[in-house]
């Protein structure tokens, strides 16, 4: 019914349409203007403070249990573990957002206030959406308030681009060989023009939104201007810095402890490269001056312990392997690092555990929480610690600043919990942790497991002598050997990288000769209790996956 091509159409129109042109492409452009401002905003002043991810973590806190579930259920192949659902919150929210904008711009052509209209009422949400969040700090406005003045900045300039000019037609368009004069034939040169700024600035908008942040933290370094706001302005956290830059190097890891050559991966992971594995849509940016930690439930006394409390306790330095229960064999979700941080089990007798309590819940502080046994706290040599910091720097927001839990031996959803606000003594009966309602199970030891890491799946490499290299662990108890096979041949027994301790996987290789054709090759760890690694396979849920990793490939 509405015809853009102007040459063609000399009929007169509605008045409407000069009134306001292009409704629905003027108003989403508008709302991807906002959009990408305040992404472009967020990754300036503080990052993760994104309006856009601000409603999806809103969309999450006042889902019904049922959505959250059927989100977690979504899996897309080739995407990581619990990427797949944060995906789609992100494509449903942006539908909705163009849904909103299509409906404001259909609305605009007949009162144009209806587009400003919605235009503000989005912005007002993320607005509302940031101000409601369990971390709110006030620079988290700056983004939304950014998105809402953009969107109706954009949303009148473009209007007013798209209106004649006072006086007649006598527009820019108006020339000879132009369209006629006197017809409604300018209108349409108007209307393109608008038509081509709109998808000019929704374009711009939307590679704003897509690479912008990145684009900022890559010029200005991660997190540079987030310091202005995040977590390294407190003066708590700088001073940990220099602590631990004072004690470095603490705890040297001996030479040999990795065969990285050979194909395994580092003794201890990078903190950019470490697994990530969480339920928070948006990291939890957490100040550490304003943290503390509560102690309570079924103790003789309940404590209360801020940053700086926290830091006079003793530090220990101690390399942890930690593994996800949700890691598939020769999957991913493994990393060490050095961790640094206090001695929970000491901390939890200040407290007096009474008798009869045998979990401590801990809780983050969006609300997620881990059921660890209190025997395997209080147990000689466990080591759990409250961490401060990994690899020699103040935990970084997405591991868990400003403090988290680690415990040797036990996977990370029963006892790893990241921005920790909350100990509480309880019992197993009367609290259930966040996976256990969810299919997963209460007690979670990790499994005597190996990876082949060399060759890679489907590979192909020359014939002749090959390396074969991966990783075993087996925390707490430590990985006493490693056998490998290639194809339907006799086990051998693998060298072993340099023992660091029971609390940290051990690399394994084997040099190995192969013949031209298509190859297995499979291997199997065996731990210092004298348990070897079963072979009949089993998936990761309830309590962990299990079976003897196999790799194809092909030599030529
Ligand atoms: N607050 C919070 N802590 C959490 C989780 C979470 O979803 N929320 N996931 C746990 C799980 S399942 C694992 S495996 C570890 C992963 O820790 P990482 O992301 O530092 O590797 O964190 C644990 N701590
Ligand atoms: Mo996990």
């Amino acid at each position: 019914m509405e015809n853009m091509d102007s040459t063609a159409d000399d009929r007169p129109r509605p008045a409407r349409d000069a009134r306001v042109p292009g409704g629905v492409v003027v108003t989403a452009s508008a709302v991807a203007a906002a959009v990408g401002a305040g992404e472009l905003v967020a990754a300036v002043v503080a990052p993760g403070s994104s309006p856009f991810g601000a409603v999806g973590d809103a969309v999450v806190r006042l889902a019904p249990p049922w959505a959250v579930e059927f989100g977690k259920s979504l899996t897309v192949p080739g995407l990581a573990a619990g990427v797949a659902d944060k995906l789609a919150l992100q494509l449903g929210i942006a539908g909705l957002l163009l849904a909103a904008a299509v409906i404001g711009g259909l609305g605009a052509r007949r009162r144009p206030v209806i587009g400003a209209v919605v235009v503000g009422l989005l912005g007002v949400l993320g607005l509302a959406a940031a101000a409601t969040s369990p971390v709110f700090r006030p620079p988290q406005l700056l983004a939304p308030a950014a998105a809402l003045g953009v969107g109706l900045a954009t949303l009148g300039w473009l209007n007013r681009r798209g209106r004649p000019p006072e006086g007649g037609p006598k527009p820019g368009g108006a020339k000879p060989g132009g369209p006629k004069p006197g017809g409604a034939g300018w209108r349409g040169v108007r209307r393109r023009t608008l038509l081509r700024w709109s998808a000019g600035v929704g374009l711009a908008a939307a590679g704003t939104a897509v690479a912008g942040p990145a684009s900022v933290r890559a010029v200005v370094g991660a997190d540079a201007f987030g310091r202005l706001f995040g977590s390294r302005a407190d003066p708590a956290a700088r001073a940990l810095a220099a602590r631990l830059a004072a004690a470095r190097p603490a705890t040297p890891i001996p030479p040999g402890a990795d065969f990285a050559a050979a194909g395994t991966p580092p003794f201890l992971t990078p903190n950019p490269d470490f697994y990530r594995i969480d339920t928070a849509l948006r990291v939890p940016a957490l100040s550490a001056t304003d943290w503390s930690l509560r102690v309570h439930g079924m103790v003789e006394r309940e404590l209360r312990l801020d940053y700086r409390q926290l830091l006079a306790r003793p530090l220990v330095d101690r390399p942890i392997t930690l593994t996800c229960v949700s890691n598939e064999v020769n999957g991913p979700l493994i990393s060490t690092a050095v961790f640094t941080g206090v001695e929970l089990a000491p901390l939890l007798r200040e407290a007096g555990p009474r008798p009869g309590a045998d979990q401590l819940l801990s809780t983050s502080v969006d609300g997620w929480t881990a059921g660890t046994p209190m025997d395997v706290l209080l147990e000689p040599g466990r080591g759990a610690l409250l961490a401060v910091a990994m690899n020699g720097e103040p935990l970084p927001a997405e591991h868990g600043y400003p403090a988290r839990m680690v415990v040797p031996g036990l996977y990370g959803f029963v006892s790893a919990t990241k921005w920790l606000t909350d100990l509480e003594l309880t019992t197993f009966a009367d609290r259930r942790a966040y996976w256990l309602d969810r299919g997963w199970a209460r007690a979670a030891p990790i499994k005597t497991q190996s990876r082949i890491d060399r060759p890679r799946g489907f590979q192909v490499i020359p014939a002749g002598p090959l390396t074969a290299a991966g990783i075993a662990w087996a925390q707490p108890h430590g990985i006493a050997g490693v056998e490998v096979r290639l194809d339907d041949g006799p086990w051998r027994p693998a060298t072993l990288s340099a023992e660091v301790g029971g609390h940290t996987w051990r690399m394994w290789r084997a040099d190995l000769g192969v013949a031209p054709g298509s190859h297995f090759i499979s291997c199997r760890a065996t731990d210092r209790r004298g348990l070897r690694q079963p072979a009949e396979p089993a998936p990761p849920i309830p309590d962990g996956a299990q079976g003897w990793p196999v790799i194809n490939f092909t030599a030529r």
